[in-house]
């Protein structure tokens, strides 16, 4: 199978004659902001989904500003929403190429004190929206990814190391991480690539209210072999990367795009 290389093609833009649908765009801070700027300069044409009326206001002429006009709604924690989700766009385009995750939601309470305070609730929340909502989108779109295509979700080096205060999200991306590994593993003979960035910390809307982060942006800064903090552009670059036939051998990785943070031992 020659994927979707097409030799002849005089345009360089990775991603030039894909349509890809990007999920957990919140506003012009989001990571998934700076990968849809990405996508759309390297050619895509992408489609955006929104959780509710009060984000589709942000999203919206966001989505418009790149061209966009498939903009769906789309609760990760639904069934039903997802499968309308998958409906709409095979009405629309037929197929589709690439897929970018970047939803994650644990309660506020879980996100201090003691972990061992977890609820089973709290739990199942975390673990749902942000870890199975990659196999729940998996299902319903790899049959549209009839051509092969790329999946990119978001993780963070908190499912590896104790992060002060990540507690439930670093179980969850854990799951996260190995779902995707299990993912890369199925959909491969589909030709459908599975991997995950795990970006530096970034302040988007995620990190809101998060005790001491402006104190953990500034400490990672100081340390990283590279000494900057990681943008939403510098993800959307990697990200491009991975969407694209470029990435056509790379599956069921989790790529550090961190300064080097995570070389530390001390
Ligand atoms: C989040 C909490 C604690 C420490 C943290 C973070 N660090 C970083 C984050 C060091 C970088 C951001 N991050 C990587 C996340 O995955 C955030 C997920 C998140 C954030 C919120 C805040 C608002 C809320 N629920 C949330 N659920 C998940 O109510």
């Amino acid at each position: 199978m020659t994927q979707n290389n097409h030799p002849t093609e005089k345009s360089n833009a990775m991603l030039h004659n894909k349509k890809g649908l990007i999920i957990g765009l919140a506003n012009n801070s989001s990571i998934a902001w700076g990968i849809a700027q990405a996508a759309h300069r390297e050619g895509a044409e992408l489609g955006f989904t929104y959780l509710n009326d009060a984000l589709a206001k942000r999203v919206t002429p966001l989505a418009q500003s790149l061209g966009s006009d498939l903009i769906l709604p789309c609760d990760v924690n639904d069934d039903q929403q997802i499968d309308a989700m998958a409906a709409a766009i095979k009405e629309r385009w037929g197929k589709l190429e690439f897929v970018v995750h970047a939803v994650a939601f644990a309660q506020r309470q879980d996100l201090q004190g003691n972990i061992s305070a977890t609820s089973r609730e709290g739990f199942r929340i975390a673990l749902e929206t942000s870890a199975y909502s990659l196999i729940a989108v998996a299902r319903a779109l790899t049959p549209l990814m009839t051509e092969g295509g790329s999946m990119l979700t978001l993780t963070y080096y908190g499912s590896e190391k104790v992060v002060p205060n990540y507690n439930i999200m670093g179980i969850a991306k854990a799951a996260l991480e190995c779902s995707v590994r299990y993912l890369a593993c199925e959909l491969g003979e589909k030709n459908i690539r599975v991997n995950a960035i795990s970006p530096g910390a970034i302040k988007t809307l995620s990190a809101k209210g998060i005790a001491d982060f402006n104190s953990m942006l500034s400490a990672s800064k100081e340390r990283a072999p590279l000494h900057r903090n990681v943008t939403p552009s510098d993800v959307g670059e990697l990200a491009a990367f991975l969407l694209s036939d470029r990435a056509a051998s790379i599956t069921g990785d989790i790529i550090y795009l961190d300064g080097g943070y995570n070389l530390l031992g001390f």
